[in-house]
């Protein structure tokens, strides 16, 4: 099954307006699509869990494309992806060598320790590549460098704790400022949108986080939330009430997530009696031990527990 640009676009625009982008956010994908210089996709995993591209072939539409696997490799002019691609070993490397412009995703942080060799995506010759050394010399050529999940943005999970891999988020290892959509997932949405302008070759505003200001830098997810100010739960796993006495982040971040929310709209955290563990935020997880450390009703300052070193 082929799809058509027609059905890449309708894609976007459902995601674009459910993240209220509105269509003019879409003005130009189809010239951009159509011109033979437009870029490819390359897509890198590093140190994760995978989640975040499992999160982005989780998108499903009831029309055509009907997955995020349909968006990618048959729309996008997708050149490479570690999970879905069926290319591996020194033909893809040869086939990434010889990309013209590109957008680098990376997805994962960058493991440094052992001279990187934690991680080493693929040989050359025999040589191991490591992932640190993939990320430096490909994000040299990029059009553009784009952080998929907040391990490559800031680090996330993997480099939490006494993080023996020394792992860094990618902007420590490019020296430039990344686009960073964030989240542990990201929303397939998310992606999809932020993927979309840049097809288009604009220019994504960002925040200081780099983060884009059209999914990050609206209201507070806690204004959003229908759970606010009805009632105030004192235990997780209690649905249909404010989690902010258990330390939910909603308060003090802004995501699209009450209005989107998961899993092609059936729920989100809060619907599931989670409190918001703020997993677009640089200190994420970090952050999170404050729910461990304060307890139910343990206040609702953020200054503890933040500032986990970036190495
Ligand atoms: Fe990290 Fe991606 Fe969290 Fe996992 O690989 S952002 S651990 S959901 O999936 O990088």
């Amino acid at each position: 099954m082929r799809i058509s640009r027609r059905a890449f676009l309708r894609c976007c625009a459902a995601a674009s307006a459910s993240l209220g982008l509105g269509p003019e956010g879409l003005t130009g994908l189809a010239e951009a699509l159509a011109d033979p210089k437009a870029p490819s996709v390359l897509w890198l995993q590093g140190s994760g869990c995978s989640g975040c591209t499992i999160s982005f072939l989780n998108y499903v539409a009831p029309s055509e494309p009907v997955d995020a696997a349909d968006v990618l490799i048959k729309s996008a002019n997708l050149l490479y992806h570690p999970t879905l691609s069926a290319g591996a070993g020194e033909s893809v490397v040869t086939e990434i060598k010889k990309a013209g412009s590109y957008l680098l995703l990376i997805e994962g942080g960058v493991p440094t320790a052992f001279d990187g060799h934690a991680c080493t995506p693929w040989s050359e010759g025999g040589r191991e590549v490591t992932f640190q050394e993939a990320v430096r010399t490909l994000a040299e050529k990029a059009r553009q460098v784009l952080c998929v999940g907040t391990c490559a943005a800031y680090g996330g999970v993997s480099a939490m704790g006494a993080n023996p891999t020394a792992v860094k988020r990618v902007q420590d290892i490019t020296g430039q400022a990344t686009i960073n959509v964030p989240g542990c997932p990201p929303h397939p949405d998310w992606i999809v949108a932020t993927l979309a302008q840049l097809l288009q070759g604009k220019t994504v505003s960002v925040d200081g986080q780099g983060r884009p200001v059209s999914l990050f830098g609206g209201r507070r997810t806690c204004d959003d939330c229908p759970f606010h100010g009805r009632g105030e739960a004192r235990t997780l796993g209690v649905r249909g009430q404010c989690m902010e006495a258990l330390g939910c982040w909603g308060e003090v971040i802004a995501t699209p997530c009450p209005t989107t929310q998961w899993n092609n709209r059936v729920s989100w955290c809060m619907a599931a009696g989670s409190p918001c563990l703020g997993c677009i935020d640089p200190t994420f997880p970090g952050a999170t031990s404050l729910l461990r450390s304060r307890g139910p009703g343990g206040g609702r300052g953020r200054g503890g527990g933040r500032g986990r070193g970036r190495g």
